[in-house]
């Protein structure tokens, strides 16, 4: 059958289709009473009205009104103010008694009507965690899983129409269960990093235990919604195989309906931006499918790629269920995205080990981002916009990939729908972190099953380009010398081993992955490296923490710090003042306001974080303490040059075919789950710390960086300059090296160092170096700012402006003239800066929540103007600034 579009489109599609009756009964047990009565379509009503709550277990509780559907039982408790709220204060320590006890929710709705032969579903998209389910008085299900769906037919319980049926679900205290099952199997080595061991027992959210980041907070709840489903027959499930030829001029996609009971047969449909472009029917039931054949198809790309537009193209796959009678049964679309994806690793040129990098339609990328941890303690009150709002934060941060770490949760569909949209790349972690997890029967059928379902839910969202099978649990493996041998290839022994989870990682996940979503790399863990140690910086991804936590070493050195894919690394900073007042009590007010108070320490959940912010500190500036609000500064410069310095250097290393030294940068991390001083680069309230401004600097697509290195002390330092350029476009370029006396101000020299030079596309090309005395300059390197200038048909398209190290030996210039002027031009709002010194990281500051900084903590050199892009100034608003110089 062939389908042509019309004239408009270039796009032709070719169609053919395919049946089997595969034996559906597997995949849903659920007994099927066949009539040949006519049949409605299946109808789905939200349960999500009337619910209520109560405390269980004891006979004086009473049910309340929840605060909202779904939900989690903290929310309700704040609702009804039986519990301050937790993020505020040291709130966290009164409501632990939440998660030590049990509680019970219940709902009544009537029953719809049906026809004869129909069957009742009560679908619980998600209950949190150890859950029983009753129905008119009778046990009815149970779920132990909180990332798994539960379907329950009820046809039997379920009332005639129109009569109240009473849902109630019973949720046991997961912590105390986690402890029962902990003690149930002593021949486990129990052994984590962050929370307690039992949490590994219980497939819940490992982050509810607390995290070195976040509170514990121990939820129970319907956590994601309930539907009541009528119906005869349906579709239990769409989902595509998308295949791109190597060309990029064809691809192939196999839309697959899987359907429960009898239809008659199943029409596809194909749209692109609405618009219908292909349509193709099926005879039969069971499993049926047809292949679409898509000449010039318009691909999925992360941004910056592909048609570098802000929209990525998505195809809508609908399915309709067609009864005998022409009738319309059910429906079901998923939204993809056409691409080709591989993660390429080969052997380098001139290094060891090989690459890890990914390559989308051909093209390789470099990937830089930001690791993810769900952005609250309690998800049910996380808005979908809030979510687009965290994607939108993402991609002006000139970021492309979001790594989904494995403590958290398989997120919301809102998250990966922004991801597809925005053309966000998604490393999706499986949810395991930090430990030595049982392997035992139960929970390996368990996890199974997780994995199969969260795969088969995720698996059409083109965004999604890894699945990784746990965070870190290989480096405890390590750290606590559990038995790994790589060659061992059979799974079964590795059950009897001290690391059985080997088994879930290597053989269920690894199997799920490849029967549903076999077009998508599996990676067994991240870190992982083939069996090499999980620090081996030459092959796979690492975890690069010897900045603050392992040796912590100096991030100045970073370069050699790097590894072939670095998917975790980080600095810690104080959020915003506005963060900070928000949670303390008594707001400004408060007695606890400065940095080392114990309601500031206790919003700081890593270990010997006063230490280690400390040490970073004083190896590298002059800070202050008082105000809290130079302090804040400092935390934040400081985390800056840090995490600024890590891109930089490694992003030099993405050189072109073989030469893919460093494929990617993950920053830990993006987001908070409450408000707390931490890795992120935004804090909980999505206010941006000074590192997102620093970090979207580095990930602009056409840089020049330079990098002074002296070959011994003695020697003045050479300077080294390069471009990096991540456009898909060779372009040409001049370069512009400038120096100045930091305490003067004085211009000491300025130098030409490339005029109409190639950048070869999405590479570094290195410059020629330049001696400080080549230029004229005599003096001691310490006093030299050096400014590094891009410019393309004569206008300037990148800046950077690097100073002597550690920046607390300087002796910075007080401005005597700094002029900070809002500017409206039709491009937008900008704040434009200038001084005539050299200033570093001088931060613009606003009272006023409503104007959102574009860029911030510019460092600034005499003679230039600086524009800061903003939004939503107006006349009187009024701003103040801090810099460095201008803290002494
Ligand atoms: C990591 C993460 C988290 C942790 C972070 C900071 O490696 O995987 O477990 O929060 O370090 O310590």
């Amino acid at each position: 059958m062939v389908q042509r579009l019309p004239p408009t489109s270039t796009t032709v599609i070719t169609a053919s289709s395919y049946t089997s009756s595969s034996p559906l009964s597997q995949h849903h047990p659920l007994t099927c009473e066949r009539d040949t009565v006519t049949m409605g379509p299946r109808t789905v009503v939200s349960v999500d009205q009337n619910w209520q709550f109560k405390q269980g277990g004891r006979d004086d509780s009473e049910y309340r009104a929840v605060a909202r559907f779904p939900t989690m039982v903290h929310l309700d408790l704040m609702h009804h103010g039986l519990i301050p709220d937790p993020n505020i204060g040291k709130n966290e320590l009164q409501v632990q008694w939440v998660g030590e006890t049990d509680w019970v929710y219940r709902t009544t709705f009537s029953s719809p009507r049906t026809s004869k032969g129909d069957k009742a579903i009560l679908a619980f998209d998600g209950l949190d965690t150890i859950a029983d389910i009753f129905l008119n008085g009778e046990h009815v299900g149970s779920s132990d899983n909180m990332f798994v769906a539960t379907r329950l037919d009820v046809t039997r319980s379920i009332k005639p129409v129109g009569e109240t049926n009473e849902l109630v679900i019973k949720f046991a205290c997961a912590f105390k269960h986690g402890e029962e099952l902990e003690k149930k199997h002593p021949e486990h080595k129990w052994r984590c990093w962050n929370g307690v061991p039992s949490r590994m027992a219980v497939r819940k959210a490992q982050y509810h235990w607390g995290w070195d980041w976040g509170p514990m907070l121990m939820t129970a709840g319907p956590w994601r919604p309930v539907n009541l489903e009528i119906y005869h027959t349906r579709i239990a499930d769409l989902y595509t195989d998308v295949k791109v030829e190597d060309s990029l001029r064809s691809a192939e996609v196999v839309a697959h309906a899987s359907i429960e009971g009898n239809g008659s047969n199943v029409r596809f449909d194909v749209f692109l931006d609405k618009e219908k472009v292909a349509s193709e029917t099926v005879e039969g039931s069971g499993h049926v499918a047809a292949t679409f054949v898509i000449q010039n198809p318009k691909l999925w790309y992360p941004r910056q790629h592909g048609d570098g537009g802000r929209k990525q193209p998505l195809y809508n796959v609908k399915a309709t269920l067609v009864g005998g009678g022409g009738e319309e049964l059910d429906t079901m679309s998923k939204r993809i995205g056409l691409r080709k994806v591989e993660v390429v690793q080969r052997e380098l040129i001139g290094a060891e080990g090989t690459s890890f990098f990914f390559k989308v339609n051909n093209v390789p990328v470099f990937a830089g981002g930001s690791n993810w941890i769900p952005a609250d303690n309690f998800i049910p009150r996380i808005s979908k916009d809030r979510y687009y709002d965290w994607v939108r934060l993402l991609v002006e941060g000139e970021q492309n990939i979001l790594r989904v770490w494995g403590g958290g949760i398989y997120e919301e569909q809102a998250l990966y729908d922004a991801c597809d949209e925005m053309g966000i790349m998604v490393w999706q972690d499986f949810m395991f972190g930090c430990g030595n997890y049982p392997c035992y029967k139960e929970i390996r059928e368990s996890i199974d099953k997780e994995a199969r379902y969260n795969v088969a839910r995720l698996r059409h969202h083109p965004s999604i380009v890894i699945w990784a099978g746990n965070n870190e649990d290989y480096s405890v493996a390590e750290s606590e010398q559990l038995t790994y041998n790589y060659e061992d290839k059979d799974p079964q022994s590795w059950l009897k081993t001290d690391f059985p989870a080997r088994y879930i990682y290597e053989h269920i996940l690894a199997e799920a992955c490849k029967d549903l979503c076999p077009s998508t790399f599996y990676h067994p863990g991240s870190p992982w490296g083939a069996g090499k140690n999980t620090a081996d910086l030459t092959v796979g991804d690492v975890h690069q923490w010897n900045v603050w936590h392992g040796q912590q070493e100096k991030y100045q050195d970073f370069a050699k710090l790097m590894g072939r894919f670095v998917s975790e690394f980080g600095m810690e900073a104080f959020p915003s003042i506005k963060t900070i007042d928000g949670f303390l009590p008594k707001g400004k007010d408060d007695p606890d306001r400065y940095p080392q108070s114990s309601t500031i320490d206790f919003h700081n959940k890593a270990t010997g974080h006063e230490r280690r912010l400390a040490l970073y500190l004083v190896e590298n500036m002059r800070y202050k303490f008082d105000p809290i609000e130079d302090y804040i500064y400092c935390t934040q410069l400081m985390q800056a040059e840090c995490l600024s310095a890590a891109y930089r250097l490694w992003r030099r290393e993405w050189r072109g075919d073989n030469r893919e030294y460093c494929g990617g940068a993950i920053v830990w991390q993006i987001n908070d789950c409450w408000p707390v001083t931490s890795w992120s680069i935004c804090d909980y309230h999505l206010r941006p710390k000074h590192a997102y401004f620093a970090i979207r600097r580095e990930m602009w697509p056409l840089v020049a960086r330079l990098e002074r290195r002296a070959a011994d002390s003695s020697e003045l330092p050479k300077v080294h300059v390069w471009a990096s350029n991540l456009t898909q476009a060779e372009t040409k370029v001049d370069c512009v090296v400038k120096f100045w006396n930091i305490e003067t101000g004085e211009e000491l020299a300025s130098k030409t160092v490339a005029q109409s030079q190639v950048l070869k596309a999405n590479q570094t090309t290195d410059f020629d170096s330049l001696g400080l005395t080549d230029v004229g300059i005599q003096a001691e390197n310490d006093i030299v700012v050096i400014g590094v200038f891009l410019s393309q048909n004569g206008e300037q398209i990148s800046r950077y402006i690097d100073w002597p190290q550690p920046l607390k030996y300087l002796h910075f210039a007080k401005p005597k003239e700094l002029k900070v002027e809002l500017a409206e031009e039709s491009s937008g709002q900008f704040v434009i800066v200038s001084a005539d010194v050299p200033v570093k990281g001088l931060a613009i500051e606003c009272e006023d929540d409503s104007v959102k900084f574009r860029d911030n903590l510019v460092d600034l050199v005499p003679g230039e103007k600086v524009k800061i892009p903003i939004e939503g100034a107006k006349k009187e608003t009024a701003f103040t600034t801090r810099s460095l110089n201008g803290l002494f």
